[in-house]
């Protein structure tokens, strides 16, 4: 054996990769190069759960002197009537700028539509902070970016406590006492039985984040009363699934509204129960600092403060501070554009190509927006489809490439072709972006670098390991053929909302034409993008990865198909069936003990393990990751230091939007319906208090 293998084989070994796989004519797989240094501007304060809130009754509560009318004309109860017996009390200490004061809007630029606001059956509101400011959940995580890493538990929300039987078996969850919908409407478990027993665990019904009774590790829900319920687990502790209680997962509709339509309980069908409250339908009853007052389509929704939010400051003043929460629907790319000119007042700066001009601008001191980069958590992946039995409905083309997916030399082939510092730097140049061979983030807490397999850019081994993977250019016309003779031709889903991913998967489509395979963009806009995802309908998708990949305790399931719709690349087909690969199977394994291991050391191997597997295999192959930076007008106070873009979810959640004010002397009096409050249910909009 010359030294050359040798040498290569000695290194494919100590990765974990059979030497056999590596030829001379393959560069071996090694580890990824360490990430440009980049220190994210500012810091978490950090500190226990307990810091930041507890649930207890006031002696007094206040609300804005605005609010007060309503009450005197008989059309709210007092304030202290509308909210819990001991509603969640901010801490005082946790509030960077303290005690906030009443008034004025923050108004948020989209790239989203809202569909309608049937949110458990899947209708999306248009993203960008809207549905996350409606819809509340059991526990919260977005906050626990600033959590010590020795007190990490999802922090309660509309569940206030939670406790395991002995066995481990029995979750019994106790619900905050005494809240109301915007409505008015007791909030308790018939809300949590509805949304687990005829949402989640109906199979003709999908919320809009794909829960699923996988979510929640197979648990059967039972009610005890009002205010408390149980589920009872197959297995041992999943205390994962208090994570998946967080937003997206576990967040309970107003069943007053909701049952009635549901087919279970008399409504029409399926169609008509996900149409039932369509976007230009106001004031839908929401558990979230706001209700939806108006919606002029294209153009902007508005929100107005929920008068029976069951959140209240160490003073007894009902929360939200802010009275009106504006969403422009314009682009993701303006949203920047508007947050550095100070037409926007908030922005998660996430396509690089935005990063040199927003910084320019934010850096001038008459910036009216204050800009700082958190930590790399932006990261794209190409998604090969990696079911063979049927998912999807795949055309023979369609699943000769799906069996050439499923084929390791095929999708090192890809990963060879990728040179991820030139996607990268056609992004933005300098320290950004980090070569990111998929997997596990660098810089987070459970990546390990000896673990994370990387198969660098080198077009010759690209070539080689598709010839072995039987792909060879027969009629010379510079691109590989399939049997029969026709060019291998791979469609490639993007989403076209966002520059950055239309760019990187250019990139790709240039790179792989370099390397002798045909790819075809197929560009789509949200939901469509994310339909034609769920339904397997695409050869190879260009993803931006969730917070599982980072925080690894958030969303624990989709970390691989542990389940037939966990995966977004590879689900069940029609018959329930899941065909998994080895490696695949070895990766449910790993992630099933994670979810089940109450062992900090034993959860540290298990995503070695699970790192190893991902990246010697190619589950995903990485492009590139890179920091985002919160941009935020200068005129907002309590917005927590360090908070990242994106990392047990978004900012629009991170940094506690119903803790956020502004200064009496800084407000601009941009609301569009001061001292007006949601109407009922149905109503064209809000209403005065006379
Ligand atoms: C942030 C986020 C808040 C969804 C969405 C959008 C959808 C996906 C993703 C992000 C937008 C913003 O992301 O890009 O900065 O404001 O809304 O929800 O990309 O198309 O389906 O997963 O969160």
């Amino acid at each position: 054996m010359t030294t050359h293998i040798r040498r290569a084989a000695v290194a494919a070994l100590l990765l974990g990769v059979s030497a056999v796989a590596v030829r001379a004519d393959v560069m071996a797989p090694t580890t990824p190069p360490d990430a440009p240094k980049f220190d994210a501007q500012g810091s978490p304060v950090f500190v226990n759960r307990s810091d930041i809130f507890e649930y207890k009754a006031l002696l007094a509560y206040n609300e804005p002197a605005w609010v007060t009318a309503f009450v005197t004309a008989g059309k709210l109860p007092p304030v202290a009537d509308r909210l819990p017996k001991e509603p969640l009390v901010y801490k005082t200490a946790n509030e960077p700028d303290g005690t906030g004061v009443y008034g004025d809007v923050m108004r948020h630029v989209i790239g989203g539509r809202p569909e309608g606001w049937n949110f458990w059956a899947g209708q999306s509101y248009g993203w960008g902070g809207i549905d996350i400011g409606l819809v509340e959940c059991l526990t919260r995580t977005g906050p626990l970016f600033e959590v010590n890493p020795t007190d990490l538990q999802p922090l309660p929300n509309l569940a206030k406590a939670w406790e395991w039987s002995e066995d481990g078996k029995v979750l019994t969850v106790h619900l905050i006492e005494g809240a109301k919908w915007s409505d008015g409407a007791p909030f308790n478990t018939a809300d949590t039985e509805f949304y687990y027993n005829d949402i989640v665990k109906d199979p003709d019904v999908t919320p809009l984040m794909g829960a699923s009774v996988d979510t929640y590790a197979g648990g059967v829900y039972a009610n005890v009363d009002d205010y408390t319920f149980t589920l009872t687990f197959p297995t041992a502790f999943p205390e994962s699934v208090l994570y998946n209680m967080a937003y997206g997962n576990f967040c309970p509709g107003p069943s007053h509204l909701l049952k009635p339509q549901h087919p279970k309980y008399g409504g029409k069908d399926y169609e008509s129960f996900q149409k039932a409250f369509p976007a230009d339908y106001m004031n839908f009853p929401t558990m979230g600092g706001w209700t939806v007052v108006e919606h002029r389509p294209d153009d902007i929704v508005v929100l107005r403060r929920n008068p029976y939010y069951w959140k209240v400051d160490e003073a007894g003043n009902q929360l939200p501070y802010l009275d009106e929460m504006q969403y422009r629907l314009s682009t993701w790319g303006d949203r920047d554009v508007q947050a550095v000119a100070g037409t926007g007042d908030f922005s998660n700066l996430e396509q690089a190509e935005n990063y040199v001009e927003s910084l320019k601008k934010a850096a001038d001191p008459a910036s009216p927006a204050k800009l700082a980069f958190g930590p790399r958590t932006i990261g794209y992946s190409l998604l090969p489809n990696l079911s063979g039995n049927g998912w999807g409905e795949p055309t023979a083309d369609q699943q000769a490439i799906r069996d050439l997916n499923r084929n390791l030399d095929f999708r090192m082939a890809i990963s060879y072709a990728l040179d991820r510092q030139r996607l990268g730097d056609s992004l933005v140049k300098g320290p950004f972006t980090a070569i990111y061979p998929g997997g596990l983030y660098d810089g987070t807490s459970y990546y390990d670098k000896a673990s994370t397999v990387y198969y660098p850019f080198s077009v010759d081994s690209a070539k080689a390991e598709l010839e072995k993977a039987g792909l060879t250019d027969t009629d010379g016309n510079g691109f590989v053929n399939v049997k029969g003779g026709a060019d291998l031709n791979v469609t490639l889903v993007t989403q076209s909302d966002y520059a950055t991913d239309k760019n990187l998967a250019e990139g790709v489509v240039a790179m792989m034409a370099d390397v002798g395979v045909k790819v075809s963009l197929s560009a789509l806009t949200g939901k469509d993008f994310d339909n034609a995802r769920d339904a397997g309908k695409f050869d190879w998708i260009v993803v931006r990865n969730g917070t599982e990949l980072i925080t690894v305790v958030q969303n624990t399931a989709q970390l691989a198909p542990t389940g037939p719709t966990t995966s977004n690349h590879h689900r069940a087909n029609g018959k329930g069936e899941l065909d998994l690969l080895d490696w695949e199977k070895a990766e449910v394994d790993t992630v099933t003990k994670f979810i089940g291991s109450r062992d900090p050391a034993e959860r540290v191997a298990l995503m070695k393990t699970y790192q190893n597997l991902y990246t010697t295999n190619l589950d995903g192959i990485g492009l590139t990751a890179y920091p985002g930076a919160l941009i935020i007008n200068k005129r907002f106070a309590n917005i927590p230091a360090g908070a990242p873009i994106f990392m047990y979810n978004w900012a629009e959640d991170n940094i506690i939007r119903e803790r956020v004010f502004v200064p009496t002397d800084k407000q601009i009096g941009a609301e569009l319906h001061p001292n007006m409050l949601p109407g009922k249910p149905g109503d064209p909009g809000p209403i005065a208090a006379n």
